[in-house]
């Protein structure tokens, strides 16, 4: 069935990770920017949380950009009583922590400590050219074909993110970074995760469209609509791609295929046809061979789309489905989980 429904979709055969990658830059996300001339992290405040068995800061990340001055907050949420702890960098849509869609304790409770910025503190998700580190990349209020959109902006974050982490080698086991984020962020955690190696493994909830799913013939969401709905989320050179998804030289697949041999979890929900669970998991099987050629598991399925509450675990990479709804679920959570613990 999957094999059946792949052959349908003419999607392109996978190239090298770097390759794919580079391709995926130019032509979608645009390329992100430097790593900032300087970085310096910041405690506002530090307390106790999950009733004692952590420790919460809040931070605030300067960086140096272009010369020029960019502080954006997260928040650091660390096990008191464990060391070496894997770890989340949450892309969430909330500053505050505790977030209703971020199990805090439970992650605690399971042994991770969890880092959480709001995409909206490091570049506004609007049209806005001006607002935040935006406004420092371009001034004038233009961008060149490849220039960053705000997704590869986003992804930049939380590789600065990512550098507060290896700052703390003796509470963290930084083999094990996890990034994640849902819809419009879980677009975002699969790119940053591309673009950086020190994440150990991606999650995408319900990313669809421009994130886990491919694109030739997908349901909901087309390039043509989140081009025309959101035009500063990708690069102007994407935008040439509308209508045309049988003639782009890549498709999603090459995104996850980036991520090789790093380990990605693909989740998506039954009633999130904007998204299409049905593209997302069939983006999962055509990322498969870059694994397979790396003599890894790829993607390890029964032939079949998944079936609600359906998970296949055994490769590189996870694929799950659960029922419901968009957003990010305290299953959804659990599934990262369990996902993350058969590989450690
Ligand atoms: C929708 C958008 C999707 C998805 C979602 C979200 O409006 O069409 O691509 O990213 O927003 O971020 O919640």
């Amino acid at each position: 069935m999957i094999n059946k429904l792949l052959a349908d979709r003419s999607l392109p055969p996978v190239k090298e990770p770097s390759e794919m990658l580079e391709i995926m830059l130019r032509e979608v996300y645009g390329y992100l920017p430097d790593p900032p001339e300087k970085l310096t992290f910041e405690v506002m405040h530090s307390q106790k949380t999950c009733a004692g068995k952590a420790t919460l800061k809040n931070m605030v990340a300067h960086c140096l950009v272009k010369g020029k001055e960019f502080s954006f907050p997260f928040t650091a949420v660390i096990p008191t009583n464990s060391k070496k702890v894997p770890f989340f960098v949450h892309i969430n849509f909330r500053s505050d922590v505790p977030d209703r869609y971020m199990p805090t304790e439970e992650l605690i409770d399971n042994g991770f400590a969890v880092f959480s910025f709001c995409h909206r503190e490091v570049t506004y998700d609007n049209e806005d050219m001006s607002d935040g580190i935006y406004g420092i990349l371009y001034p004038d209020g233009k961008r060149g074909l490849h220039d960053a959109g705000k997704v590869a902006v986003w992804a930049w974050a939380a590789q600065r993110v990512m550098d507060y982490a290896q700052t703390l080698g003796d509470l963290l086991d930084l083999s094990k970074g996890v990034v994640c984020g849902h819809s419009r962020l879980g677009k975002t955690a699969l790119l940053a995760a591309a673009t950086d190696s020190r994440f150990w493994c991606a999650y995408s909830n319900d990313s669809g469209c421009t994130g886990a799913a491919v694109s030739r013939g997908k349901r909901g969401e087309s390039v043509t609509v989140i081009n025309n709905a959101f035009p500063l989320w990708f690069c102007e050179n994407y935008k040439k791609y509308a209508h045309k998804e049988y003639a782009m030289p890549f498709d999603q697949h090459y995104l996850v295929g980036a991520i090789a041999p790093r380990y990605v979890c693909i989740g998506s929900a039954t009633e999130d046809i904007w998204a299409d669970p049905v593209s997302e998991n069939l983006c999962c099987a055509a990322a498969s061979p870059v694994y397979e050629k790396m003599g890894k598991k790829g993607f390890v399925h029964n032939g079949e789309l998944a079936k609600a509450g359906e998970s296949f675990f055994e490769g590189s990479i996870g694929y799950h489905l659960r029922e419901g709804s968009h957003y990010f679920s305290r299953t959804d959570w659990l599934k990262l989980i369990e996902f993350l613990k058969s590989k450690m």
